[in-house]
């Protein structure tokens, strides 16, 4: 009796939560493919899920949180999440709010399943590009990824990300999700605040983070004569979709640690800004130095640092006639970059990270780790600060504009905060690291408030698990956030999942902003086994423009035309001169053209495989045992990679790609005869 009853009120409560989902979800705002209406459920449905949720003892919270991300099979998520992937040096393409992980693309790492990095001809090319020299470096730390945008909104074409480990900027083409270019920073050994674009693309910002020598040696007792930091601005050509190294330049600055930077955007469309710490400029030394203070004593002395605002377009005016040169790179010295105008510090307190500009592009928003309030800037008064020369000087004789005529308000929101991003309804949220929580908070009297929030004023807060680094919001860092959900990129799992030795994954956890006031609520994790993701950005899955076959058969995905030895059916050979051979081969289901390749030891030899195919999906490996050969060949690609015979022997080659029935036949020989 009392069972049936309670079964009676969990179905009763089940049919509730369905029905308000049914009203919250509708198919507008599922977006994507085939978003069905929802449908009440019958009376029979609901006692089917009531037995459920008693077996798996859920809760009404529960419930609505699988009712919010349940994505039925074929349906595709309204939006992409594309998180950095830390130190495996990737792209990592997670749907949302399903939060299943879609894609991998290889940037700074070789990707096996994409065949990136394995004897294919650009891909090596461009990872040796990319290269300090003389190093041979086969990973990067992925921390900021940056799409590309027009009008300061996503346009779904582009993606950046830098490499924080040795200060490379990696271009990816979202037509086909692979990575196109590498620029090594010639400047600096690393970085931290790369990448961010402004708002229409032209530039792609890397700020720095350890000061050190600019391209050259200086002891550390030499720190505030020889040490440096810097900002670099790579010119960005759309049209060939590659960073121009000779049309970029980067800007000297005080050996400050430069950290985090945002591009203005709308009023403050030409300004950039970033974020800094260690204006003590300690230099550390424990254990070497005689007294010396550590830095995570020695780097927080300060009450403020000062956030550096540039105005970009006035210093491509200047980098356009600058003769200074450093390992051939274009940089404005210090003093011209202050005698121009083109630098100014505002005070932030204390140790920031991170500097986030609101939809509006009229406030800059700063949080301090070691306080608990967020600053907001104006943007309007900075300008006005700047026309009255309101300012002190720092050492290097940079402007440092009066704090209480740049700033505009202070929130409290709890401890450590890092980064914050921005939703349609005018709220803000900021990540507490200390607190393990997500703020929600409420912007100025030009944005919408809620009936009775007043603007710079905390409404919410939501436990995450844990401590919290960046957070991602729907188009959350765009001139037009769509708001609804975001992601918490929590740095600590601790106890959320199954043991799994004492790595632990990171832990993504998605939360619905879409109701008002202290309404958020958690709905799901995502364990993230591959690196420690820092920044990611969610992206309306409408917007992309990727291809499913390459437009013509051989085409070249780094030319993105066609390749010159694309081969067609009928037109395979091999062509030998000397002991340089050149193959010609076909691909498609289930058979190379030709399946037996003999040549001697030592030939060199250059490849050329073309996949025949047009139908979507129909994918086909291509590996060399023993060679360290390992393709990927897309529909319609034609790829290319180069061997030199050094071992002798009979090699089967092989279709790596469960391609069709007879997908196992799908080889050949490769006979290299002895000298
Ligand atoms: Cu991890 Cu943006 Cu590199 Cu903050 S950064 S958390
Ligand atoms: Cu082609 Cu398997």
């Amino acid at each position: 009796m009392k069972r049936s009853l309670l079964y009676g009120i969990i179905a009763a409560l089940v049919l509730v939560v369905i029905v308000l989902a049914a009203l919250v979800l509708s198919p507008d705002e599922g977006g994507g493919q085939s978003a069905a209406p929802a449908q009440a459920p019958s009376a029979g449905v609901a006692d089917d899920a009531a037995a459920v949720i008693a077996a798996r003892g859920l809760t009404p919270e529960n419930v609505t949180a699988a009712l919010k991300t349940y994505t039925p099979s074929g349906q595709h998520d309204p939006y992409l999440m594309f998180s950095s992937g830390g130190h495996s040096g990737q792209i990592h393409v997670v749907g949302v709010p399903s939060m299943r992980l879609l894609r991998t693309i290889g940037v700074f790492t070789p990707e096996p399943w994409q065949g990136y990095g394995y004897g294919e001809e650009s891909h090596t090319a461009m990872f040796e590009a990319g290269e300090p020299e003389g190093a041979d470096i086969r990973w990067g730390d992925t921390h900021h990824p940056s799409l590309s945008e027009t009008n300061g909104v996503y346009d779904g074409e582009w993606l950046f990300v830098g490499d924080k480990a040795n200060a490379r900027v990696a271009v990816i083409d979202l037509r086909d999700f692979e990575t196109k270019q590498i620029v090594k920073n010639p400047i600096t050994m690393n970085d931290h605040g790369g990448t961010f674009v402004t708002p229409n693309t032209d530039w792609v910002v890397e700020g720095g983070q350890y000061g050190a020598p600019i391209g050259d040696f200086a002891p550390i007792s030499e720190y505030n004569e020889h040490y440096r930091g810097q900002i670099t601005f790579w010119k960005f050509n759309r049209e060939i979709g590659r960073i121009v190294p000779e049309e970029s330049f980067a800007m000297e600055l005080p050996p400050y640690w430069q950290d985090l930077c945002d591009s203005g955007k709308l009023v403050s469309d030409g300004w950039i800004f970033c974020n800094s710490f260690n204006t003590e400029r300690a230099t550390g030394g424990v254990g070497a130095v005689e007294g010396a203070v550590p830095f995570e004593s020695g780097v927080s002395q300060n009450d403020m640092d000062y956030m550096h605002v540039v105005n970009l377009t006035r210093a491509a005016e200047v980098a356009a006639t600058n003769t200074n040169k450093v390992n051939g790179f274009n940089v404005i010295p210090m003093e011209t970059a202050i005698a121009e105008g083109l630098l100014y510090f505002l005070p932030e307190p204390k140790s920031p990270h991170g500097v986030d500009v609101a939809p509006k592009g009229d406030f800059m928003v700063v949080s301090g780790k070691l306080d608990p309030h967020v600053t907001v800037y104006s943007f309007e008064k900075m300008i006005k600060a700047i026309a009255d020369k309101n300012w002190t000087t720092d050492e290097y004789g940079v402007p440092v504009l009066a704090f209480d005529a740049v700033m505009e308000a202070q929130v409290e929101l709890g401890l450590g905060p890092l980064h914050t991003q921005y939703d349609n309804q005018g709220y803000a949220y900021t990540s507490l690291y200390l607190d393990s929580a997500v703020a929600r908070w409420t912007l100025g009297p030009n944005y919408p408030h809620a009936e009775g929030e007043e603007p710079w004023t905390l409404i919410d807060k939501e436990s995450v698990h844990y401590n919290v680094g960046h957070i991602a919001a729907a188009e959350g860092d765009t001139a037009e956030p769509a708001g609804g959900f975001l992601v918490a990129l929590n740095k600590w799992s601790v106890d959320r999942f199954a043991n799994v030795g004492p790595l632990l994954p990171q832990n993504f956890q998605l939360i619905d902003t879409s109701g008002q006031g202290a309404s958020l609520q958690l709905l799901y994790d995502m364990p993230v086994g591959f690196g420690e993701p820092h920044y990611a950005q969610i992206m309306k899955t409408e917007r992309l423009k990727s291809i499913q076959i390459y437009p013509e058969v051989g085409w070249n995905p780094h030319t993105w035309s066609k390749d010159p030895n694309a081969t067609l059916a009928g037109e395979e050979r091999v062509v030998r001169d000397g002991n340089k051979v050149e193959v010609f081969m076909t691909a498609i289901r289930s058979h190379f053209t030709p399946e037996h390749i003999e040549i001697n030891q030592g030939d060199e030899v250059t490849w050329h495989i073309t996949s025949l195919e047009q139908a979507v999906d129909a994918v086909h490996g291509f590996a060399v045992p023993g060679y360290n050969i390992n393709l990927s060949i897309e529909p319609g690609e034609t790829a290319t990679f180069q061997l030199t015979a050094n071992q002798k022997g009979v090699f089967s080659y092989y279709c790596t790609e469960f391609c069709s029935a007879l997908h196992l036949e799908m080889t050949g020989y490769l006979m290299i005869a002895p000298e």
